[in-house]
């Protein structure tokens, strides 16, 4: 899989136009979606750190494998507590910049740390990306991070609380670790065969 990072976009007039199906990923600042990404291409292109909220920008990367091609944005982190109400304010008026004229988004997955109960916040938050999403015939794909945190007895009722508060069904919560290489495959499979349906996206 070949993999290049495009640019860091932080307003409309600067998201690149790069012609494939794209996919983002969205969460909690430090909930893993640099990690995540990185995995899925099997290199260090997008950074990872410690120090949570850091990543105002949108960071696309261009992804080729020999079953599709298409962008991957890397989203700042919502919801982190100790941000001053502007900087969320943006946040959000950034985020639904993106999700509103982004025409090329195919998918978003949300990104939710396994450890953490699922706030209202996030339900709230996924059920308003999952009606943007499917207005224009995308789709949200939820994913559980940091699975190799927990011990086998505490994986199966973590997730199921997770399915639970986002009233989805259990197989629709897909559990992954980037250090344990869990459930990469599977979620690198649903986004080539997401990348390379021929369905053209309605417009408008
Ligand atoms: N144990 C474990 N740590 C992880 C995993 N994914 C990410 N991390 C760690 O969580 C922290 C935040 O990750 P990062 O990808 O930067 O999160 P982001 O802020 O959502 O982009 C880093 O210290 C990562 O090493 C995982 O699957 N397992
Ligand atoms: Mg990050």
């Amino acid at each position: 899989m070949r993999s290049k990072f495009i640019i860091s976009a932080e307003k409309v007039s600067s998201f690149p136009e790069l012609g494939v199906p794209e996919i983002a990923l969205v969460g909690r600042s430090n909930v893993g979606k640099s990690s995540l990404l990185n995995g899925l291409v099997g290199a260090q292109i997008a950074r990872t750190s410690r120090t949570p909220g850091r990543t105002q920008l949108i960071n696309f990367f261009e992804v080729e494998s020999k079953h599709a091609k298409f962008c991957l944005a890397d989203l700042p982190g919502y919801g982190f507590a100790r941000a001053p109400g502007p900087v969320r304010a943006r946040w959000k008026r950034v985020i639904e910049a993106y999700l509103v004229q982004r025409e090329s988004l195919k998918a978003v997955l949300l990104l939710l740390d396994v450890r953490r109960t699922v706030s209202e916040d996030d339900a709230t938050f996924f059920e308003e990306l999952r009606g943007a999403l499917t207005d224009r015939g995308g789709e949200v794909l939820v994913v559980a991070t940091k699975c190799d945190k927990l011990s086998k007895a505490d994986l199966k009722p973590a997730l199921h609380q997770i399915a639970e508060a986002l009233n989805l069904e259990k197989a629709d919560v897909l559990a992954t670790s980037t250090t344990k290489h869990i459930g990469l495959d599977t979620l690198r499979e649903q986004i080539e065969s997401i990348a390379s349906d021929p369905r053209p996206m309605p417009s408008g």
